[in-house]
Order: C-alpha cells, then sequence, then structure tokens
C-alpha cells in the first residue's frame, strides 16, 4: 500500500519548478534596480505575463489559468523568493478580483475578469482609509443613491499598485446609521470621472510596487457595478481577505527563503580563522532556526491554501494564523540572514537588506498581526 497523503501533487511541484526558473532568469535580476529606483516592475510584470503567472487564479471560464489557492501561493511564494514587490502582481489582482469571485454577478465577473486573465488590466483593493486602517468598518467613504446609480465620494489609503491598476474594489458605506451592515462593495475604472490619485508613499520596503491614496470626487457609478447586494460589502471584504491573508504568508514564505538561500551561500563561501564560517556551531544553530521557521511557516501556511481551495468553515483562523507565523517567521529569517553577512548584510551591495525590509511589511498589510491574533482569540473562544 502506498502512502501519499500530506504531500505537494507533483503538478504543483511541476508549477513551482516552471515559476522558479522564469523568476530566476526574468524576475530576480529586476530586483536591486526596482527597489532602488522605486519603479513598478513592468519587466517583471511582462515576463509573469508571458509565463501567465501575473494572475493565476482567474478560473479557465474567464480566460485564466484556473490555478487553485495552492497553485496561487506556489507562484506568489516563487516571485517573492525573487522579489517580493513583483509578487504583490499576482497577490494584488487577487484581492482585488476576489470580492468579485465571491460574491460579484455573473455579468461583472464577464466584464472584468477577462481583461485581468489576459494581464491587459490589473485590480486594486480599497479598504482601508486614513481613519479606518484596523477599524476597517468605520470607513467615510460614502456611495450615495442617485436615480438609477450611485455617487462616491471619499479618500482610500495604503493602496497597493494604485495607478497602475486599472480597476478597483471600492468598499463605501450606503447606509451610515448601520454600521458595517451599511458597507457595499463596488468595481470602480481608473477612467471613471473624479477617480484620481496621490503621490507615491515613500516605503521602507517592497518599494516597486506603487502605494498611493486614491481619490473618489462625485464619481458616478452604474447601480451594476455594486458587487453582491447593499449592506454586504463589509462581509465579502472580511471573506476576501480571508482567502488572501493566505497569499500573504506565501509572500512572507517566498522572502524567508530567498534569505535562506543568500545566507547558505555566503556561510559557505566566506572565511574566517583560517575556516568557513558555517563550520562554527553558533552558525549552525542559527541556520538551522532559520530552516525550522521556515518549514512550519510553509507547512502552515499550505494548510491554509487548502482551506482557502475548499472554503471551509476555519478558513478564518488559519488564514490569520498563516499570516501572522509566517510574516513573524519572514521578520526574523530575514533578519538573521542580514546578521550572518556581517558587514556585507548591512550593505545594498546583497540583497539581504532589501528582504528585510520588505519582511516587515507582511507583519502588517492586511490585517496587522495583532488584528490577526484577534481573530484567532475570537475563533479560539467562540468559534
Ligand atoms: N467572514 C464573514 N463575515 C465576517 C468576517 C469574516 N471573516 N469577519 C467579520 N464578519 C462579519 C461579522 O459576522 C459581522 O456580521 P454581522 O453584523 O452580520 O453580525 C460583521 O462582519 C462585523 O464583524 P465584527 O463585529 O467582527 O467587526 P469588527 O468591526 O469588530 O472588525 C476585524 C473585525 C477587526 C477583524 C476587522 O475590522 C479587520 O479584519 N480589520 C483589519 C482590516 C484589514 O485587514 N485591513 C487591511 C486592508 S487590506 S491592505
Amino acid at each position: 500500500m502506498t502512502f501519499d497523503a500530506y504531500r505537494i501533487p507533483e503538478e504543483h511541484e511541476a508549477i513551482r519548478a516552471a515559476v522558479r526558473d522564469l523568476c530566476v532568469d526574468k524576475v530576480a535580476p529586476n530586483a536591486a534596480a526596482t527597489d532602488e529606483k522605486g519603479e513598478f516592475p513592468q519587466a517583471s510584470f511582462d515576463a509573469l505575463r508571458a509565463g501567465d503567472f501575473h494572475a493565476p487564479h482567474i478560473p479557465t471560464e474567464y480566460g485564466g489559468a484556473g490555478a487553485d489557492a495552492l497553485a496561487t501561493a506556489i507562484v506568489i511564494e516563487e516571485v517573492a523568493r525573487a522579489c517580493a514587490a513583483s509578487s504583490l502582481i499576482p497577490a494584488v489582482n487577487k484581492l482585488g478580483t476576489m470580492p468579485l469571485l465571491l460574491a460579484g454577478s455573473a455579468q461583472l465577473k464577464r466584464r472584468y475578469l477577462p481583461p485581468v486573465a489576459r494581464g491587459d488590466a490589473m485590480f486594486s483593493y480599497c479598504l482601508s482609509e486614513p481613519e479606518a486602517g484596523s477599524d476597517a468598518a468605520a470607513m467615510r467613504t460614502r456611495a450615495v443613491r442617485d436615480g438609477d446609480g450611485y455617487v462616491l465620494d471619499g479618500v482610500k489609503r495604503w493602496i497597493t499598485n494604485a495607478g497602475v491598476s486599472e480597476y478597483y474594489t471600492v468598499f463605501a458605506t450606503t447606509d451610515p446609521s448601520a454600521g458595517s451592515r451599511g458597507i457595499s462593495a463596488f468595481v470602480v475604472e481608473k477612467s471613471d470621472p473624479g477617480v484620481g490619485f496621490g503621490a507615491l508613499e515613500k516605503k521602507l520596503g517592497i518599494k516597486g510596487s506603487p502605494t498611493r491614496e486614491v481619490y473618489f470626487d462625485g464619481v458616478r457609478l452604474p447601480a451594476d457595478r455594486m458587487i453582491g447586494a447593499p449592506g454586504e460589502g463589509f462581509r465579502t471584504a472580511m471573506r476576501t481577505l480571508d482567502h488572501t491573508r493566505v497569499t500573504i504568508a506565501a509572500q512572507a514564505v517566498g522572502i524567508a527563503q530567498g534569505a535562506l538561500d543568500l545566507a547558505l551561500e555566503y556561510v559557505t563561501q566566506r572565511e574566517q580563522f583560517g575556516k568557513t564560517v558555517a563550520t562554527f556551531q553558533g552558525i549552525q544553530f542559527m541556520l538551522a532556526d532559520m530552516g525550522m521557521k521556515l518549514a512550519a511557516a510553509r507547512q502552515l501556511t499550505y494548510a491554509a491554501a487548502a482551506k482557502s481551495e475548499r472554503d471551509e468553515a476555519d478558513l478564518r483562523y488559519f488564514g490569520a494564523a498563516a499570516k501572522c507565523f509566517a510574516s513573524d517567521a519572514a521578520m526574523q529569517i530575514t533578519t538573521d540572514a542580514v546578521q550572518l553577512l556581517g558587514g556585507y548584510g548591512y550593505t545594498s551591495d546583497f540583497p539581504a537588506e532589501r528582504m528585510m525590509r520588505d519582511a516587515k511589511i507582511t507583519q502588517i498589510y492586511e490585517g496587522t498581526n495583532q488584528i490577526q491574533r484577534v481573530v484567532m482569540a475570537r475563533h479560539l473562544l467562540h468559534g
């Protein structure tokens, strides 16, 4: 009797090998420059698009690659191993389109998913506001019913790929008296009159991925741009994050793997006291801890991805746990990689410091790790 349970299927490993090859050749070489210049990694986007890895989760019926949640996580992980900023291309395309996939009408999906699948458009997600970060339900952006449509006014902040993306899922309150039950979701196009963008945020890491404010000044939206029913927007936003926190976990795993690979290469070449530093037990213990944390983070991430694919009841808990654990692990592993490279690790001649800066955001976005702990504790206490 053969035992084949609890193993990544061969087809998923084949996807990993294909993305890894592509990233080594065509994404990693751009990573330092995209970070240094703070410019969108167009060459990496073009390479990912050519390989159909720019939005792999889009179902085949809309012209996508139809990758399941585990395959999508593996794609994001492998891109992040080479360049964290570039991994936000598949990750944010999933984040932006997930509300449509979960709650959108057939007509909205048919209209907006094929351009993303083809790589003609990207899709961003607009939830956070200047005064509504962790407390997402406190948003002030308003959509007021007007004739046969809505008029949208407000400001969204920290919007990944803003300005580059063609489409935006925007959450706005349609009934301020109803709190989180008065929030609705809409598709907004970059070209809709009244849509504007702020200056690029000057960030610590993921510098190649543009982050801007998005402004809505009297934007008229036809009623059929609403995703799901009025008042269901907050629930859709939260269900989306349950799925996409898994992709941030995958991104963190990829960044950490890149840092461990780099550290291993360095310590087996660097000589001090007449031998490679890898022969010292103090170094070996650090490597062992890095590898152990990474393995645990990857297993939790893949388990959460499987739950995402099956939309299991405890996905909320597993998505939060994977994102929290993997991002904390990535922060520790990248910091240790900088330490293992010594003075060289502290310079931009080596990518360790970039990886450390990039890892930091994974502890913050798609819900801070404090919020992930709130989500986990609520699940443990109340089911
Ligand atoms: N799936 C489905 N529904 C959910 C849900 C989920 N994961 N989480 C909450 N809801 C529902 C609740 O069931 C509740 O519905 P009812 O009003 O019908 O009872 C409603 O949403 C409000 O839920 P809750 O009272 O738990 O909301 P809170 O205001 O306490 O907020 C947290 C909950 C803190 C978890 C939420 O605001 C959050 O995740 N904040 C972080 C936001 C974030 O990740 N921002 C990053 C943006 S992307 S970079």
